[in-house]
Order: C-alpha cells, then structure tokens, then sequence
C-alpha cells in the first residue's frame, strides 16, 4: 500500500514535470498538446500457461454436473487450491430443485483476499457443467466436458487467485473470488415439462439472497462466462449495460489499453440470462458479464460448441485466457 502511494505521487510528479517542459518555450503563444495517458498501476503478469493448465485440470476431472463424482471431486479441488493460495475460503453448501424435480446439492465456493477492506470488487465464474449436450444433434442425453462453459472462468479465477498470492504487490481492493455453483441445470428449450421460472444460475440465485457475509457489499462485480475459445469476441451486453454501464465502460477502457481491442469490443450485444442478471435484480451489486458473443450473424448468441461435446480442450487458447485474466488485474490494481 506505502509503495503503491510513493509510485502514484512519482507518476504524479513526472506529470507534472512532463507538461510544464512541454508548454514552455514556445514562443508562439499556443499551448502545446499534451498527449497525458493518465497513471495506470502496472499490474502482475497473468500467465496463460497456468490459467491453462487450470482449465485442463478441471475438464480432466470430468463433466461437473451436480449429484456426481466429478462434481463433489471438483469442489474440493478448487478449495484446497484457494487455500493453498493464501485466500480466506467460505463454503455455502445447499440445495435447490431442478426444472426436472431433481433436489440439486450443490456448493458456492467464496475466497476473499485482503477480507477486512470496506471497499471490494468481486470476481465470478460458474464452475458446474451442463448435465446434457441439448444444442449437439449426437449423444444429447450425455453431459459436455464445459471447457469453456464453466472451466475456463474457473481457470482464469484461479490463476488471479495465485497470482495475487504470489505478488509483492497485493491490490488496494478486497478482492471475492465467487464460484457459483448450479448456472448451467437449466430447462433446455424444447424440454416437455412444464415451464419452470429461474431455472438457470441457481447458484447466483442463492447467493444474492443469502450473502456470505451479512452485509456484504461489493462496489461492482465481474462474471467470466465462456472467456478462454480461440478468437473470442467480448460484446457489451444488455444487462451489464443497464444495470453497470460505468464498469463496463471501466473494463473495456482497460482491455483495449493494454493491447486487447482484438477481444474487447466495442458493439453491442443483446442480453442475456446468466448468474450477473440475479446479482444486479436480488443483491443490487452492479455485475458486469466478460461473456463470449459470436459476431458472424448467424442468429447464434455463442459459439458453435456451445451446450455441444465440441466444448472441450481442443477449443481453449492461451491468448484468449490472457486477454482477460490480465485485463482484469488490470482493473483490480488500478482500484
Ligand atoms: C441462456 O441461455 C438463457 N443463458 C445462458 C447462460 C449460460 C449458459 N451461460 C453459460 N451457459
Ligand atoms: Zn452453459
């Protein structure tokens, strides 16, 4: 924190001093034009390598549909792994009804780092996978691997997560690494039983109205959803631009300044029911959501992979890993 003051106050100064040489001396009565970038903290180097390496990890374990091995095996693994990594962990254990009468148990993992600051940013992912491939035409009834639905948030949360621990440098901020379980158990489209209300983001459902901490307050939120394919495009969607326009704006300032614009994009995207629509409605926390938008008009919001048995590894990129894992420490240190 001392640190972080002495470089703001240096960068601050060299400000100064940079814009007084440039508009003395002129002589012609103009003020000379200033290109200021304003002061940005260099942030920690996110590695793609490990945020990688955590996406195959969780995708090893297998499809982490609720009520399964894999599942519980997963939830474990991502504790012991935050714990590891030095964060204060809360575990909220639960259970909900599924569309299809299912009682779901599922698990909210929250990891805070620098816990006792007022001011906090969390930083969501879901870390479930869908129980059924509904959008593949082959082997519908069998799970997906989630590469990218689900495990490549979860990978980019907690490579953040080992990358403050790791940092001499901590952020200014609390930072909550929220993992929500039970988004992806939702009544597919062409589902013969009776419609039922809410059935996505079950675990964001929970969460908003049973904090882990009673008055917990957050300043924004961040939800990664589908952040690692090859080539991925980052729209503003509907409901991060209704309800957080100002963070959106924040992280797409951010993504394009350090050398992202291929990624963060400056269009529009239509909105979308994901864990962010609860966490805005129910908690009131503005929530943006970093979620993939496939701009080649084709009618598809998502991927060509998406709810298919082509979300696997083979779809994963490092480079799209590192957009957003370094653009959102990006935002976190510069808080
Ligand atoms: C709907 O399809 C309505 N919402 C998608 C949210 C989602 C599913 N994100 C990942 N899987
Ligand atoms: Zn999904």
């Amino acid at each position: 924190m001392k640190n972080r003051m002495v470089l703001l106050i240096l960068l601050f100064l060299a400000s100064v001093a940079l814009h007084s040489c440039d508009s003395s001396d002129r002589g012609n009565g103009q003020q000379a034009k200033v290109e200021e970038a304003e002061p940005a903290v260099a942030a920690p180097d996110f590695n793609a390598d490990s945020a990688y390496h955590f996406v195959a990890e969780q995708v090893a374990f297998g499809p982490r549909v609720p009520n399964t091995g894999p599942h519980r095996a997963t939830g474990d693994w991502i504790i012991s792994k935050l714990r590891e990594y030095g964060a204060d962990v809360k575990v909220q254990n639960f259970q909900m009804e599924a569309y299809d009468g299912t009682t779901l148990n599922l698990r909210n993992i929250i990891a805070s780092y620098n816990p006792d600051v007022a001011k906090r940013v969390m930083v969501a992912a879901h870390w479930d996978t869908r129980h059924v491939a509904d959008r593949d035409d082959q082997n519908q009834d069998k799970p997906i691997d989630g590469a990218n639905d689900g495990a490549s948030g979860v990978g980019v949360l907690l490579e953040i997560a080992r990358t403050i621990h790791e940092a001499q440098e901590k952020p200014g901020v609390g930072v909550d690494l929220v993992f929500f379980d039970g988004e992806d158990y939702g009544q597919p489209d062409d589902s013969d039983l009776p419609y039922k209300e809410d059935s996505w983001a079950l675990g964001a459902q929970y969460w908003s109205k049973n904090k882990h901490k009673p008055n917990y307050r957050a300043q924004y939120g961040i939800l990664l959803d589908m952040v690692g394919a090859e080539n991925a495009k980052f729209a503003r969607e509907g409901i991060s631009m209704q309800y957080a326009k100002r963070v959106v704006d924040k992280i797409w300032k951010a993504g394009n300044r350090i050398g992202y614009s291929d990624y963060f994009r400056y269009v529009k995207a239509p909105a979308i029911t994901d864990d962010h629509y609860y966490v805005n409605e129910i908690a009131k926390i503005p929530m943006v959501d970093i979620i993939e938008y496939n701009m080649s008009g084709n009618g598809d919001y998502f991927g060509p992979y998406h709810h298919r048995h082509t979300d696997n590894m083979d779809i994963i990129s490092k480079n799209t890993l590192k957009a957003v894992g370094q653009t959102v420490l990006h935002v976190l240190y510069n808080e």
